[in-house]
């Protein structure tokens, strides 16, 4: 490899350095070559460690931007919503005609009629859905596709994470409670908990620092369905569990050291309230069920004498990080995940020190960790002054309403709801990355007017009435912070021109704005905005150019940061952000909110669609879906060299794929009441009996009997939601059976 720092010339080659914009935690470097106003190769970070090294997604972004399924052009609907079949038009009748529409439907029906529908697809600050959302709430406002109901004190309705930021919130009052990924290379003892960083990078490094902490001696552990690529290249012992059981496990490891006396009373007397009533529940006297390991052997499947070995071994190696993933948490009732994993680090005095974690999330966000911490309105609106929402003021207003519900609210015209005449989707593969896709695609069916805006030709885009061209990050300016470690500030540099008639998010709104004699949609110009948030970020105005020269300015980083040690330092002057002060094993707020399924302290409930569930008789697989190694969720699915990395395939346990009589490689059929899909099948050990997994964000593709050819995980996925309203991708009971 060739090695270049900052921009340099070689002929009419220059390379451009920016940073990846990919909704997937990093922000890596990428140094990209540029003959001719062409994009010819793409080399990331050779400097010295700890780089800030790019995947092989963000190095076959080339290929993303000259892909022949790119939207490069306005596009009207000619044929059936989902066929596909378009026409190009000019930006001035796309325009027109998504102006007439929301005209029309403000005057009919209203502004909750218009329904604004966003996701994560880039993570530019300034580009990401805030200008959308600005136009729209300046013209007179919009409906949310989340309302919270008003009894929840935090976020309600997240659908990647939900249920470990409500844990978090209601625990610790924040959602900000991980270190620096350096800092694991001061631990002793690293418990994956759902987590495969070597897949999902969740902030680059990650697998840097483990590799350090195995150096200097580190045990690690992987509790997961499935032996991972983080398992096979660093943990010494794979402990396989059923999807949805973490809690249970977990409650009996407390169970164990309480029994055994392990547990750190001091800690738990000084920074914590309520664990004498945890305690009475893992004994048994709320509900006389001991929550012994054998018990939690029935249901996870986890041996006991595993458990008991597990919570012997972390009670007594510290400092410890139980790195508690939002998979695990992406289930049913998943807040219990992470409320028990929460307890345990208090239970063994690792939250606050060096070498430990408060086992919150594993993975924070692509955006808002340390050192920024962004409040998630700031992350998700971007550097766009934020308006309110006029319509939220609306008396007709629903009190509660849920993505998940949608399809259901829209097919069956239900009351207490808007009648949605116009939807605007952005930054969005609705179809296919949200839940029972089946039942959205019919919903969709049904809207009198949907516009999308996007970069290819999703499932989703072939929804539009109006298809609008979204240009990449390679084409406009950004700035981004990432989760990283060392902590660093990024832009993306506008790279090459922007293909096509694609615009990006910012201008497509700002022209909005001005065709409709809407005023002063942006205040100031692009660099005004860019070099300001720098600054509140920590580059001094001197450093702009420099960031903008390598497009990485490292923020200083003395040490390793280590959450909530100021509180376990010196809690008389720093207080938890709870209603006590101190970290809520007991949580009175979600006592007051008194719902079963997400009770005042950490409990076992089993999930909907478990084993025990009579369904189970019809469909005895569970399934999961990982984020998958060739994809940023459902982006750059299409391209060929990515495509190379590995077919799309279910992993099926021997034993369960003998007694099917499937072979690896077969063609086969997974399928629930919700619907089914055909897909290769992996026939493997690395993953448990009894459970499949297929890889989140292959492309809706129907044949014409509605089996979906793609192999889309979320066609048998369903809408119920954990009560935080966290999305519960990792439950659902499937059949498989060879084709
Ligand atoms: N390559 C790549 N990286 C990505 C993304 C991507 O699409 N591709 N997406 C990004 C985004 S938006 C997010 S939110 C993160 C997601 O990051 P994660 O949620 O951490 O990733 P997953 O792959 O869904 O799951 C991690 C592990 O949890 C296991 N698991 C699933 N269910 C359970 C369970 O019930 N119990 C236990 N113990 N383990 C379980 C899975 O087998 C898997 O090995 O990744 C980010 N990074
Ligand atoms: N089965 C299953 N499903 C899951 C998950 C799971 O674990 N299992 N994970 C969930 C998680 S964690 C997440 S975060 C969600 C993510 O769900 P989404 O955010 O809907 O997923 P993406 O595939 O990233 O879709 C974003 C789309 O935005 C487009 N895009 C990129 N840049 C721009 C831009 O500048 N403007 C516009 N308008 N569009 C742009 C991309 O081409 C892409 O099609 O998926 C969820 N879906
Ligand atoms: S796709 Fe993610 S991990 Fe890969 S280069 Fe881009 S930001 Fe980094
Ligand atoms: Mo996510």
């Amino acid at each position: 490899m060739t090695k270049s720092t900052g921009m340099e010339s070689s002929g009419t080659e220059k390379v451009i350095p920016t940073v990846c914009a990919s909704h997937c935690g990093g922000s890596c470097l990428l140094k990209v070559h540029v003959k001719n106003g062409v994009i010819t190769r793409i080399e990331t970070d050779d400097a010295e460690e700890p780089q800030f090294r790019g995947c092989l997604r963000g190095r076959a972004y080339r290929q993303r931007v000259y892909a022949p399924d790119r939207v490069l052009y306005p596009q009207k609907r000619i044929g059936e919503r989902g066929e596909g079949k378009y026409e190009r038009i000019s930006w001035d009748e796309a325009m027109d005609t998504v102006i007439e529409k929301h005209k029309e439907a403000m005057e009919t029906h209203g502004p909750l009629s218009i329904l604004f529908m966003q996701s994560a697809g880039d993570i530019g600050y300034l580009n990401m859905f805030g200008p959308t959302r600005r136009w729209l709430a300046l013209a007179g406002g919009f409906c949310e596709p989340v309302y919270r109901p008003p009894e929840w004190r935090y976020s309600w309705g997240v659908p990647s994470f939900g249920q470990g930021c409500a844990a978090s919130q209601y625990t610790y009052g924040t959602i900000f409670c991980s270190n620096t990924r350096d800092d694991l290379v001061n631990s002793k003892l690293i418990i994956l908990w759902g987590w495969d960083p070597a897949t999902t990078v969740t902030g680059p490094n990650t697998c840097w620092y483990l590799a350090q902490a195995k150096e200097a001696g580190c045990k690690i552990i992987a509790i997961d369905p499935r032996y991972t690529r983080t398992a096979g290249a660093f943990a010494d012992q794979w402990i396989p569990i059923r999807p949805g059981t973490d809690a249970a496990m977990q409650i009996a490891m407390a169970y164990v050291m309480i029994e055994e006396n392990l547990h750190d009373d001091k800690f738990l007397n000084t920074y914590t309230v309520g664990f004498d009533r945890f305690r009475e529940y893992v004994l048994g006297y709320e509900d006389r069920i001991p929550k012994t390991p054998a018990w939690a052997e029935s249901i996870t499947g986890v041996p006991a004498a595993t458990i008991i070995e597990l919570a012997r071994e972390y009670a007594r190696t510290k400092p410890a990080a139980l790195m508690a993933g939002i998979a695990p948490g992406r289930t049913a009732y998943g807040e219990q995940h992470h409320r028990a994993a929460i307890t345990l680090a208090c239970m063994t005095g690792n939250v606050g020190i060096h070498g430990g974690d408060a086992a919150a999330r594993a993975w924070e966000s692509t955006y808002g960790g340390y050192p920024y911490r962004f409040s998630p309105l700031m992350a998700m609106v971007g550097l766009v002054p934020y308006t309110p929402n006029p319509a939220q003021e609306l008396p007709e207003t629903p009190k509660k309403l849920h993505h998940a519900d949608l399809a259901d609210i829209i097919t069956e015209d239900r009351e207490g709801f808007p009648d949605y005449q116009m939807m605007y989707i952005t930054h969005s593969q609705f179809i296919g990355q949200h839940v029972n896709v089946n039942k959205i695609v019919k919903a969709l069916k049904k809207l009198p007017f949907i516009v999308v805006e996007e970069q290819f030709m999703t499932p989703t885009a072939k929804f539009a009435d109006i298809l609008l061209p979204v240009s990449t990050y390679m084409e406009r300016n950004d700035i981004t912070t990432g989760v990283s470690t060392p902590p660093f500030i990024g832009v993306m540099n506008k790279v090459i021109e922007p293909q096509g008639e694609s615009k990006s998010p910012l201008q497509i709104a700002a022209d909005f704005c001005e065709r409709m004699g809407i005023p002063d949609f942006m205040p100031k110009d692009e660099d005004t905005i860019l070099r300001e948030f720098a600054q509140k970020c920590g580059v001094p105005e001197s450093g702009y150019d420099q960031l903008k020269r390598d497009a990485a300015y490292r923020l200083p980083h003395p040490e390793p940061y280590v959450a909530f040690k100021e509180q376990i330092e010196d809690l008389a002057n720093h207080q938890f952000k709870t209603p006590s002060g101190k970290i809520e094993i007991y949580s009175q707020h979600l006592a007051d909110i008194n719902d079963p399924n997400f009770p005042p302290i950490p409990k076992y409930i089993e999930t909907w669609e478990s084993r025990n569930d009579p369904l189970f008789e019809k469909y005895p697989i569970q399934c999961t879906s990982t984020h998958g190694l060739r994809r940023q969720l459902s982006q750059s699915d299409s391209l060929p060299w990515l495509r190379e990395v590995g077919r799309h395939k279910v992993w099926i346990n021997t034993t369960d794929a003998e007694a099917r009589g499937i072979n690896d490689g077969d063609m086969v059929k997974v399928f629930n009441d919700r619907g089914a899909i055909i897909i290769q099948a992996e026939v493997t050990e690395r993953i448990m009996p009894g459970v499949a997994n297929i890889p989140q964000g292959t492309w809706y593709d129907p044949d014409e009997n509605g089996v979906d050819r793609g192999g889309n995980a979320n066609i048998l996925t369903s809408e119920k939601y954990s009560p935080s309203g966290g999305l519960a991708y990792n439950t659902h009971l499937v059949q498989i059976e060879k084709l």
